[in-house]
């Protein structure tokens, strides 16, 4: 049995009352570690700590902090394999996209903010006449809150922790207690990188207990959360009267339009992607897909065989295309929609939907990929973040009806438009209600763009210097040299 422990300090220590939490395997329902179950009183120390880095941290000459990000930056990647296997077994997904994608984004997620540190500035206005001069000081603004889902785990960790040490912030962080391996591993390479104690502390916990101690803490200045949007409800009326700066990702209900004149088969292999990648738990999936009526026949049956071949297995083992979903109370919601579908007379499950029990693994949470074909939007299956491998199928007559469809919903995350037509994804790029609009693509990311959503989505932007402006106080300094 592993024994996940909290950082705190620079130290590795047990919650102060002892207390742990059992966590589970996806890919075999087994025990295999524990982690502390933490509560204010080691919130409370943790922001303490933090308090005390916060000085020196803070006024580290920005070179030396940009070397100490990348010195991290740099082990993630030398740790890619242990990492990679850490987040398949934590979380489920295939090893595959661990290795490919979510470790090298951890350390991507260093690299870029180390760089990024350095290149950040702020604006000065000349008053030329009346001899005066205002510039802007961004100022790193003391102990922040980051807290993160199980979905992507280090993946969404380090894009919040590493702007906020970038801009000279303190952190105490609370990783999801679903998988809370590799922020646990991250620690020791934050460690043997050299990086000064209290200035990252990492606290395991449940949500409702370590998480809401820090959101209530009356130092900690800024929250940057990722989840779901009735946990992002609670924490803004927690920290909205507080007057703290808040950032908040969550969920999406993401359209895909797809229109006749699309190059098909980049669409369809981007489309399998773009529904099933981590078992449909991605917050930008394309979980409602629209397809233009005069190829709608030629896509459900397409779609239909690409998605028969598609594997599901253990994450670990093999090539496998999907492993298990998170937890077996994850499992539990995603297929009460799918049994919804299998009374609802306007639905029909054209594949898939079924739980899936591996011989050598009957207790590992499977489920096969799901398409189901609705008549109308409305339906919950087309309005509520269901967050796993099942997409819904519609067909649309014109580019006014799709654009109906695609914002006719309490998210605003991304969108996602297959078109030949330039004008027409013009058209559709403007009017679309959602942060991040993808033309003949998925998922593509460039680290310097905002990222976020509209509505249900969220408030606020990650990326690029966004972030950096997030995680400091913009302090405005007038001089009349008259
Ligand atoms: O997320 P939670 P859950 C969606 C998805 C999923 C649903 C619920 O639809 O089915 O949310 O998932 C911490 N104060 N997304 O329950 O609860 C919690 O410990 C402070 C979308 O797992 O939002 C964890 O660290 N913190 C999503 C983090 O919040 C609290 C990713 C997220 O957990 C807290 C994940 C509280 N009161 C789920 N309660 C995305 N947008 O990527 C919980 N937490």
């Amino acid at each position: 049995m592993i024994s996940i422990l909290n950082y705190i300090n620079g130290e590795f220590v047990k919650s102060s009352s002892g207390k742990t939490l059992q966590n589970l395997s996806p890919s075999d329902g087994q025990v295999y570690s524990e982690l502390p179950r933490s509560s204010k009183a080691d919130i409370d120390i943790a922001v303490k700590t933090a308090q005390n880095a916060f000085c020196s941290w803070s006024n580290t000459e920005l070179n030396e902090r940009a070397k100490l990000m990348l010195c991290i930056a740099d082990l993630i990647e030398e740790d890619l394999e242990n990492l990679a296997m850490a987040e398949s077994i934590d979380n489920g997904k295939p090893l595959g996209l661990a290795k490919s994608v979510d470790i090298p984004r951890a350390a991507s997620n260093f690299r870029f903010f180390a760089h990024a540190l350095t290149q950040f500035n702020s604006e000065s206005h000349e008053n030329q006449g009346l001899n005066n001069i205002n510039f802007t000081l961004r100022k790193a603004m003391g102990v922040v809150g980051c807290i993160s889902p199980w979905n992507l785990p280090l993946y969404l960790l380090t894009w919040k922790i590493a702007p906020a040490l970038a801009a000279g912030n303190c952190v105490v962080a609370k990783p999801s207690e679903v998988t809370p391996m590799t922020a646990y591993l991250l620690c020791k390479i934050c460690k043997n990188a050299g990086l000064p104690k209290g200035v990252l502390n990492i606290v395991h916990g449940l949500g409702p207990e370590a998480g809401q101690a820090l959101i209530e803490h009356p130092k900690v200045k800024a929250i940057s959360f990722t989840g779901g949007t009735e946990t992002g409800k609670r924490i803004a009326s927690t920290a909205a009267p507080m007057f703290k700066k808040l950032s908040l990702e969550l969920g999406g209900k993401n359209p895909n339009l797809i229109f006749a004149d699309c190059d098909y088969e980049k669409m369809l292999t981007t489309t399998l992607r773009s529904s099933f990648a981590n078992q449909g738990q991605i917050c930008l999936c394309g979980s409602r897909v629209f397809v233009e009526q005069s190829i709608y026949e030629t896509f459900k049956k397409d779609f239909v065989n690409r998605v028969k071949a598609l594997k599901v297995g253990h994450p670990t083992k093999d090539n496998f295309d999907l492993g298990a979903v998170v937890s077996l109370e994850h499992l539990k919601k995603v297929t009460a929609y799918i049994e919804e579908a299998k009374t609802d007379k306007h639905m029909k499950i054209l594949y898939g939907g079924n739980r899936m029990n591996l011989k050598k693994y009957p207790n590992g949470y499977y489920l096969e990929p799901c398409i189901i074909e609705v008549k109308n939007n409305k339906c919950n299956l087309n309005q509520q973040e269901i967050f796993g491998p099942v997409v819904s199928l519609m067909p649309f007559e014109t580019e006014e009806e799709a654009l109906g469809l695609a914002n006719d919903s309490a998210y605003g995350l991304s969108a996602t438009v297959w078109t030949q037509n330039l004008n027409r994804s013009m058209r559709l790029s403007q009017q679309l209600e959602a942060g991040i609009i993808w033309i003949n693509t998925w998922l593509n990311r460039d680290l310097r763009t905002p990222f976020g959503g509209t509505k249900q989505s969220g408030v606020g932007r990650e990326g690029g210097f966004e972030a950096l402006r997030f995680f400091t106080e913009p302090k405005n300094i007038c001089i009349d040299y008259n």
